[in-house]
């Protein structure tokens, strides 16, 4: 069993080896070219009242965002259709609110929306915060077989991220949709200051969920003016690789996707991302609320590599 010590050992170890090993594993147990691609859609946008120090879509900072209600259908439509022209073969819908309570009129519009695109052949993964156990099992029938819910940071780094909803609520909530039949995709931010050792106590939490989660996203902080981040300094792009080792040897069958802060990375260190075992990316013009790497760089870096997309999975399988 991993230990914050035994992850710091591995963490710690001399570069190229660390990487090595984790090529070893990512080849194990992965298709060696392929990386999956996603693609993300804002339904709902802003004004949220959490007060998570990173978000621009906190309605605690003034950080220019206009805020928007529920996306309609058609529009979702086209995202879909969008996505898929992009190669994408997940779209994820996520809404900037504190969650999904029991009998929450917005449950059954963002149903609807997802029961729109259900059947179009692309995995629909949601993120809508906190969740209990008739959401979790309303969505899971209304076809989304993946919920994200970022643990972030660790347990201990926690209260500097946020301080209206705890690590152990995140926790929470990933059960709940585990529990409902979920998939689950978690991972975290790296560059809002925390240690190397937060970064993997947030890796020692994902390990101990079971089943492990199907994807692990690893952002870097996109750093948004008028937040409480909006300053802090970028991260040694060899801290992310050596976190993404060392997540692909504790977590050989998770996909690792390198999330936000992607076009901040030049394409022989994003390279060096796969080669350590990332396998997954966010494809399309925007994240949520900001840029995306641009579709020519990616094309151009998909190329030089080789890199294959990946096939959808069924709507129905079940958790890895
Ligand atoms: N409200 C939901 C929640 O908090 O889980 C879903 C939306 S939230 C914007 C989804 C995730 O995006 C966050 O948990 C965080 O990991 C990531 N994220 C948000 N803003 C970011 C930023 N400025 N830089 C990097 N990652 C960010
Ligand atoms: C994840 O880990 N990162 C995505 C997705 N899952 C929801 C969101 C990134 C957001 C980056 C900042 C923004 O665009 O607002
Ligand atoms: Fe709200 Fe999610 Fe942003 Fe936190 S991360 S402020 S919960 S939208």
């Amino acid at each position: 069993m991993e230990t914050l010590e035994s992850l710091r050992a591995l963490y710690d170890q001399p570069f190229l080896p660390l990487v090595t090993r984790a090529r070893a594993t990512h080849i194990a147990h992965h298709p060696e070219s392929e990386v999956q691609r996603c693609e993300l859609v804002n339904i709902k946008g802003g004004s949220c009242p959490e007060d998570c120090r990173y978000c621009a879509q906190s309605a605690r900072y003034t950080t220019g965002l206009v805020p928007h209600g529920l996306l309609d259908i058609p529009s979702l439509r086209r995202a879909a259709e969008e996505a898929r022209a992009h190669g994408a073969t997940r779209l994820c819908l996520g809404a900037a609110w504190r969650g999904l309570k029991e009998r929450d009129g917005r449950l059954e519009e963002v149903c609807r929306l997802v029961e729109a695109i259900r059947g179009e052949g692309l995995e629909i993964c949601v993120t809508l915060g906190l969740l209990g156990p008739t959401a979790a099992r309303r969505l899971r029938e209304a076809g989304v077989t993946i919920y994200n819910h970022n643990l972030n940071s660790g347990p201990s780094f926690y209260r500097q991220v946020a301080t209206t909803h705890t690590f152990a609520d995140r926790l929470s909530t990933l059960r709940v949709a585990q529990e409902a039949g979920l998939r689950l995709c978690s991972g975290g931010i790296l560059g809002m200051g925390e240690s190397v050792d937060d970064r993997l106590e947030m890796v020692l939490a994902l390990l101990e969920l079971d089943p492990a989660p199907e994807s692990v996203p690893l952002n870097l902080l996109v750093p948004i003016p008028g937040t409480p981040l909006a300053s802090q300094p970028p991260v040694n792009p060899f801290d992310l690789i050596r976190l993404i080792s060392v997540t692909r040897i504790v977590l050989p069958r998770s996909r690792i996707r390198l999330a936000a802060g992607r076009r901040s990375l030049s394409p022989e260190a994003q390279m060096l991302c796969f080669l350590a075992g990332a396998n997954s990316l966010f494809v399309g013009e925007r994240l949520l609320t900001t840029p995306n790497a641009s579709f020519d760089a990616d094309h151009a870096l998909f190329e030089t590599l080789g890199i294959e997309p990946s096939a959808a999975k069924s709507c129905t399988s079940s958790p890895i």
